[in-house]
């Protein structure tokens, strides 16, 4: 069995995987952690460095890490990469005239060899402040998401706010970390 192999493994027997939480500044990242915990997400501050928080799910423990996304931290955001399962990119469906700053930035992410194999998860956030229709087609349009071949992809609206969609996105998330620890077993 090879290392790697073996560290898979030990990986699921331990039940903890590491996510990463990334986005533009404003998107709603900490709102979605407190969401997760069942905090209120009425009281958010901005996040200036990180903030790590464990979200049971399932049987496994889902360490979040949730990086701030202003422009002066972005160069950083590689420091957490080194790990990480899945990565989920918040979008912030109220704010569509930052979409190309979105992709080039996300575009640099996933590019990234130390995220290799993590999988993708792209939030589409507060949807519900806006009209619905198309927000989807729109963002995964402007994001570029079906030229993103290096990592398994999802999209998926949701909302802080009201919580719609969460679990869908953690769900989606664990089973796919589970699937690709499991094809290497
Ligand atoms: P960030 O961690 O990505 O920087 P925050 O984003 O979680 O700090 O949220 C930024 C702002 O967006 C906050 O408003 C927050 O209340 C709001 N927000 C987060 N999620 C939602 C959502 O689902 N729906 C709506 N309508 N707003 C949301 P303030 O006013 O504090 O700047």
């Amino acid at each position: 069995m090879g290392l790697l192999t073996t560290l898979r493994k030990q990986k699921l027997k331990d039940r903890e995987m590491r996510i990463l939480m990334l986005g533009l500044d404003n998107a709603g990242k900490t709102s979605i952690v407190r969401a997760l915990l069942h905090k209120d997400v009425r009281e958010v501050t901005p996040t200036l460095g990180f903030a790590i928080s464990s979200v049971p799910y399932e049987s496994y423990t889902l360490n979040i890490w949730d990086v701030g996304g202003q422009l002066s931290l972005r160069p950083f955001w590689r420091n957490y990469y080194e790990k990480t399962d899945a990565l989920i990119w918040v979008v912030d469906a109220t704010a569509l005239n930052r979409l190309s700053d979105c992709r080039a930035e996300l575009d640099a992410v996933v590019s990234d060899d130390r995220l290799t194999g993590a999988g993708l998860l792209v939030l589409v956030n507060k949807i519900d402040a806006v009209v619905r229709t198309s927000i989807v087609a729109t963002v995964r349009k402007a994001l570029n998401i079906d030229k993103i071949t290096n990592h398994t992809c999802n999209i998926i609206p949701c909302s802080a706010y009201s919580g719609e969609n969460l679990e869908l996105a953690l769900s989606w998330t664990v089973d796919e970390v589970k699937q690709r620890l499991y094809m290497f077993g």
